[in-house]
């Protein structure tokens, strides 16, 4: 069984959700994906989640536009961590689903991430199985230490250009 199931509501959220897959590759982290809906097909979602739940599945990244349950129905049925990707999709853009992820009631918890934070979602998939994985604490580490060099890299960048700019 993979450490992580990600699972949306359509197929028209795979353009975005396929930076997780992407981000999970990076890390070495086992996952499916998965495409069922909280509203379509509301009972094969909760046997899945069961069935993942069951058989060692770690974490479930979940999501889903408009009308987003289908974080919320699966972190209610199971009592894994569950991150919600708010997609942006429809009339509202989004906000309908980030309001429908983020805004659980109390007892029933989804770590909701930004619309569309398909990256962020599986980084903290990877922080929630590094608790229990010293390597991949160090391949965090090492991904926050790239990430501070790249900013370091632009700033001596900017300072460079705005000193061949002056008179
Ligand atoms: C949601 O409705 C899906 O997660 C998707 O973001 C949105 C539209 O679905 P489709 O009409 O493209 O299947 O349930």
């Amino acid at each position: 069984m993979a450490a992580v199931g990600i699972v949306m509501g359509s197929d028209s959220d795979y353009g975005v959700m396929e930076e997780a897959a992407r981000t999970l590759e990076e890390f070495g982290v086992d996952y499916e994906m998965k495409v069922s809906s909280a509203h379509r097909t509301l009972g094969r979602t909760v046997a899945w989640a069961e069935t993942f739940a069951a058989g060692g599945g770690q974490v479930i990244i979940a999501a889903a536009g408009m009308a987003a349950h289908l974080a919320g129905m699966i972190a209610g049925a199971v009592t894994l961590p569950v991150v919600g990707v708010p997609i942006q999709s429809g009339a509202l853009s989004g906000v309908d689903a980030l309001y429908s992820t983020v805004q659980m009631p109390p007892g029933i918890p989804v770590a909701a991430v930004s619309v569309n934070g398909a990256k962020n979602a599986a980084l903290l998939a990877v922080q929630i199985l590094a608790v229990g994985d010293p390597k991949l604490r160090a391949a965090l580490a090492a991904y926050r230490a790239a990430l501070a060099a790249g900013v370091e890299a632009k700033d001596r960048a900017l300072a460079a250009r705005r000193n061949g700019e002056k008179p």
